[in-house]
């Protein structure tokens, strides 16, 4: 098998009590696990098998559903779980500068990254990309993501957030606003700002 599961950073409580055990167990162990599963046997036997998960992204166009529904799954979520850690990280230096630069201020873009996941019908993702040597928000659809071909915003991903029901169900319900407000306290800044550095 090509790809395969990355463990989870962190205990599935680490998140608590703004995301809850259960919810991460299920959502890593159950939910990701399917996606990387599913990628494996959509690409076995055929040249995407020899193509890392980027350069699959940048030609996503080219493959079946299976490949970009699955493909997208394994690579947002090991982006999801690594831009998430309760250690109480700010942004900070040239992040900091660039997201004032952008957006005005970290509020701002808390508020219009909760925008975008707020108003994402159905499943998706909410973004913070860089396109350009400029921060961006967007949102997807589905599985989809910045680094696709199909995208409407094209960039490298550097913070997204799951806004599929699966991610926040269980302890939020309904109210996928109070999901998206209780996130921003368990974001690990430092990740990001090692993607942000990574993407210039
Ligand atoms: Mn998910």
């Amino acid at each position: 098998m090509v790809h395969s599961l990355p463990p989870l950073p962190y205990a599935f409580d680490a998140l608590e009590p703004h995301i809850d055990a259960q919810t991460m167990q299920i959502h890593h162990d159950k939910h990701h696990q399917a996606y990387v599963d599913n990628l494996n046997k959509a690409l076995a036997g055929t040249d995407g098998e020899n193509k890392s998960l980027e350069e699959l992204m940048a030609n996503i166009s080219a493959y079946p559903a299976a490949v970009r529904n699955n493909g997208g799954g394994h690579y947002n979520h090991s982006l999801f779980w690594s831009v998430l850690g309760n250690n109480g990280s700010q942004p900070q230096g040239e992040l900091a500068t660039a997201i004032d630069e952008a957006f005005g201020s970290l509020d701002a873009l808390i508020e219009k990254m909760n925008a975008a996941g707020t108003t994402r019908f159905g499943s998706g993702w909410a973004w913070l990309l860089v396109a350009d040597g400029k921060l961006q928000v967007s949102s997807t659809p589905n599985q989809d993501n910045p680094l696709m071909d199909v995208a409407e915003v094209k960039g490298t991903p550097i913070l997204g957030i799951d806004v599929w029901e699966h991610a926040y169900y269980l302890k939020y319900q309904n109210k996928r606003p109070d999901y998206l407000k209780a996130i921003w306290s368990v974001i690990n800044w430092k990740e990001v700002d090692a993607r942000y550095k990574a993407a210039l």
